[in-house]
């Protein structure tokens, strides 16, 4: 490709990471199904092994399908390099086991994907790296939480699923100060809607199972950073924990990649029109969804993102019961976890995805009884509609 042009989110998420199979011709990505790698000489293997020459080794230190798919993240997230794992929660524990050790403290936003804060509190029981949860609101509440062995601001934004956002240059900027890592989970948004490093964050991170996949056949994760960080990651958590990613998946979300902007600029369409009928039908109390002029922070989701996301969250007035009463009449969208896939995906936090968090901590988080969570596909908005008008009719 050209590298003195600047090529947009679209012709990226197309064309960077693999160009061509110089010895086929093979226009698609080839899935190099293999574990290891032939070395020419015993000369060259020891090399390799010694960092002094560059070339594959083992799969489980680098593999031509999977670097393709590091690289198509790394550039469309505007980062110098990115590592991909088995599934988000691998990524977020290589980073977190990463970067920290014994004794050192984590600032999180108010709410995190329930693994997440199970991870945590592991880290915290069997390894002294401490956390606590902040509203991050304004400057001074984060600055106030900081402790002297702070050294990682972790935040989603937006926090699923309440849909809470972290305002990212209010972070990236604090962290610079203060010289603390800032790290970033940017699943709901996609690096098409939102690219923290932009606005001075570290280090982001995705559950890649979602919308960078998209269609709701691999579980995947991938982080994206500096090169420096990356090596460091790679080298460490990533080889020695060894939670790699197959060839054959990172082959379906390159596949997947190739299409995330319309597919995003869909998800966005439907769950604006979605979230502004919810907001109007007499069975819905609340309804959160970034894209609505009432959600509080619409300001700021104008501010930082390009476009809304397709996740919904939304609270019935018959609370739970009218809830679990609706999610038994959905025929087209489907009652399972997971989000971001083509398919539109209903399911209940308080007992699905954020179970794990004790029931006053998810309180405090905002995620209530009666919180449901819609991730809007990118079928045709009048059937998603009419579904969930005659799913709401039983509520
Ligand atoms: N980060 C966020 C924001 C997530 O939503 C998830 C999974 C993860 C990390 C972990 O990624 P995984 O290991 O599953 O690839 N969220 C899920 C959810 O909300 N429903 O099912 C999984």
């Amino acid at each position: 490709m050209d590298k003195d042009r600047k090529w947009g989110l679209n012709t990226k998420a197309i064309h960077e990471g693999y160009h061509t199979d110089p010895a086929t011709g093979s226009l698609s990505l080839p899935i190099y199904q293999t574990s290891t790698f032939v070395f020419s000489s015993a000369e060259e293997g020891a090399k390799r092994f010694a960092g002094e020459e560059a070339g594959y080794v083992y799969s489980r230190l680098g593999n031509p399908t999977v670097s393709a798919f590091e690289q198509k993240v790394a550039a469309l997230e505007k980062a110098e390099s990115g590592l991909a794992f088995a599934s988000g929660m691998a990524a977020i524990s290589a980073v977190l086991l990463g970067l920290l050790k014994t004794g050192d403290h984590i600032l999180c936003s108010k709410g995190l994907y329930g693994c997440t804060f199970g991870l945590l509190g592991l880290i915290q029981e069997r390894f002294g790296i401490t956390y606590s949860l902040c509203d991050m609101n304004d400057e001074t509440s984060i600055v106030t939480a900081l402790q002297p062995n702070t050294k990682v601001i972790y935040v989603e934004t937006p926090i699923n699923p309440t849909m809470q956002l972290v305002d990212l240059s209010m972070i990236g900027k604090i962290g610079k100060q203060k010289k603390i890592k800032t790290v970033v989970d940017n699943t709901f948004m996609s690096p098409y809607l939102q690219r923290p490093i932009e606005h001075g964050c570290d280090i982001v991170l995705h559950s890649a199972t979602k919308f960078i996949g998209g269609h709701g056949d691999v579980v995947a994760g991938i982080v994206v950073g500096s090169k420096e960080m990356m090596e460091t990651l790679r080298m460490t958590t990533q080889k020695d924990i060894g939670g790699i990613l197959a060839p054959f998946d990172a082959y379906l979300l390159v596949r997947g990649l190739k299409t995330l902007g319309i597919r995003m600029e869909r998800h966005c369409k439907n769950a604006q029109k979605v979230a502004e009928y919810l907001a109007e039908h007499s069975k819905v109390s609340q309804v959160y969804y970034p894209g609505l002029p009432s959600f509080t922070q619409h300001a700021l989701a104008k501010k930082q993102m390009d476009g809304f996301g397709g996740i919904i969250s939304f609270e019935l007035k018959g609370g739970y019961e009218a809830g679990v009463k609706m999610m038994n009449r959905v025929r087209l969208c489907k009652r399972a976890v997971s989000l971001g896939d083509v398919d539109s995906l209903i399911q209940h936090p308080a007992s699905m995805t954020h179970s794990i968090i004790p029931a006053t901590d998810r309180e405090k988080m905002g995620i209530t009884n009666g919180l449901i969570r819609l991730s809007v596909g990118i079928e045709d908005f009048d059937d998603i509609v009419h579904d969930l008008d005659q799913a709401l009719s039983s509520a």
